[in-house]
């Protein structure tokens, strides 16, 4: 049944960054075939939310801030587990910039996520401590915005995160997994896709909208 659009749809647009495109540093594989799709379909939605991810230099998920630790190794921080990355999206860097092509002026939230340096965030909702809102949830409650529809990167970390919270808000959450690409590191996109079947989270296709 196709879906059909709402003005209280929001679509949420995932980390479409730089440093998450091929050439990037935590390149996400054909990451920048998604950009056009993205751009026309946030023609058809009233309210677009951008995030952002947004890291302060030395930021606690880098492997190169843990000495002797190597990207994609998993370490324990004072909030639990945590992958390591390359250095990626600083704040201010040409590599934390939207993607060329990404053009929707008509975005009404930039959301910036995981400038606290010792706190990593996936979801454009919570940090990774589980307890720190980064004010979307309240933002989408003030605008009176019911069902998101997430694309961007990576699937299988920062969309899922985004999309998980999302349900945890109350909100429907539909994920279009033709315009997301994946990390799959030691099985996380398996492990996404359980998760978010669990969690209500609807898995669809662009062309499912009607
Ligand atoms: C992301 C890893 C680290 C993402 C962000 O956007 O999926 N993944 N930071
Ligand atoms: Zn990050």
């Amino acid at each position: 049944m196709p879906l059909s659009l709402k003005p209280t749809d929001a679509l949420v647009v995932v980390d479409m960054q730089n440093d998450f495109l091929p050439g990037g540093s935590l390149a996400v594989a054909g990451g920048d075939t998604i950009v056009a799709p993205i751009v026309a379909l946030a023609q058809r939605f009233e309210t677009v939310v951008l995030t952002q991810d947004w890291h302060t230099p030395r930021h606690s998920s880098f492997a190169s801030a843990h000495p002797g630790r190597q990207p994609f190794e998993a370490i324990e921080l004072a909030y639990g587990t945590q992958v390591l990355w390359p250095d990626h999206c600083v704040m201010g860097t040409d590599g934390a910039d939207f993607a060329p092509g990404l053009d929707i002026p008509h975005a009404q939230l930039i959301l910036r996520k995981g400038f606290h340096s010792e706190v990593d965030s996936y979801s454009g909702f919570r940090e990774a401590d589980r307890v720190t809102q980064t004010g979307l949830a309240g933002y989408l409650a003030e605008r009176g915005i019911g069902r998101l529809f997430l694309v961007g990167l990576a699937t299988d970390f920062c969309v899922a995160w985004t999309a998980l919270d999302a349900r945890a808000s109350g909100h429907e959450a539909i994920l279009l997994e033709d315009l997301t690409r994946a990390i799959d590191a030691n099985g996380s996109l398996g492990a996404a896709h359980a998760a978010l079947d669990a969690a209500g989270v609807v898995r669809a296709a662009s062309a499912d909208i009607g």
